[in-house]
């Protein structure tokens, strides 16, 4: 059921690094047309750090670890969202299957991979429990041995709330030179992370000795190059315009997100853009880091 590409196979026989990457932002994440071409560019940027990309996402009745890019550009907006609940259902009826972050997690730890890089992580919705909404994200990460690079959570996210969550799930938030978990389009003023490390070797380090533990996963937060220190009026508005819309559930990130993009002159789908591939980047790093150690 799970196809990995014959370049991935050939870098874990080699002992290299490989880092998966998810295909929910590529199809519902960047406007059309956009997604494919940062997600050709994370898989650039993996390459750069030293490692192999994988990029996952269900197609013609497969998972498939590592898409080739003929393939990638089936990923559009119609794709299926898939999280860790719907991989069996979209590889049976033969959908396209854009996996979250939870989704692709879920992948990994079935076919044993340990890097996996994203923009932001789902977690705990703004004004929990209503809507009672907690993405799978989390627990696919406590529940798999794999080190994940974001910057932090969805910027429309609980971020504080979501950061206890993590705790209470013994998952580790590393923060990347930084000692606060990043906004995504911020880098400051999120909650404490849980250590803070300075190089891809000593973040390598940390995950095999967690994983020697028998623990799960770990973030690794990454702040925005560049910081949007003022984005979060326009997020509370953009959620306000889609409450006033009657936009719930699965539609909200993306209505959100291109609401974003459009008020802010581009300049979040600029921040969003560049902070994928330089967590795609670093997970690169650090996993060439841990094949080499
Ligand atoms: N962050 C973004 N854009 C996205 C996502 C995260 O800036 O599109 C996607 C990721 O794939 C993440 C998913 O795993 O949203 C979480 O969705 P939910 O909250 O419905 O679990
Ligand atoms: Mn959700």
């Amino acid at each position: 059921m799970i196809r990995v590409a014959e370049e991935v196979q050939e870098a874990r026989r080699a002992g290299r690094g490989v880092v998966a990457l998810e295909t929910t932002l590529v199809a519902h994440g960047f406007p059309p047309g956009d997604g494919i071409e940062v997600a050709l560019a994370s898989e650039q940027a993996v390459r750069g750090g030293g490692a192999v990309p994988a990029t996952i996402g269900v197609l013609d009745g497969e998972v498939v670890v590592g898409l080739s890019a003929e393939e990638l550009g089936r990923f559009d907006a119609s794709a299926r969202k898939v999280g860790p609940r719907d991989l069996a259902a979209a590889s049976v009826q033969g959908a396209v299957g854009a996996t979250t972050v939870g989704g692709t997690l879920a992948v990994c730890r079935a076919a044993g991979l340990l890097f996996l890089a994203t923009g932001g992580l789902g977690g705990v919705h703004r004004g929990w429990p209503s809507p009672p909404d907690v993405s799978a994200d989390l627990g696919a990460l406590a529940a798999t041995q794999i080190l994940v690079v974001s910057s932090g959570v969805k910027s429309l996210l609980d971020v504080p709330a979501t950061g206890e969550l993590l705790e209470t799930l013994g998952v580790p938030v590393l923060g990347w030179r930084t000692d606060a978990l990043p906004l995504f389009y911020a880098a400051r003023g999120g909650p404490p992370v849980s250590a803070r490390v300075e190089s891809a070797a000593e973040a390598a380090r940390i995950a095999e000795a967690h994983w020697k533990l028998g623990r799960g996963g770990l973030l690794l937060a990454r702040p925005p190059e560049e910081s949007l220190d003022d984005v979060e009026p326009l997020i509370e508005r953009g959620l306000a315009e889609a409450a006033a819309s009657g936009v719930h559930g699965q539609a909200v990130t993306p209505f959100v997100l291109a609401w974003l993009h459009r008020e802010s002159g581009g300049r979040t789908l600029r921040a969003n853009r560049e902070l994928v591939i330089g967590n795609a980047r670093l997970a690169g790093e650090v996993a060439a880091a841990a094949a080499a150690a």
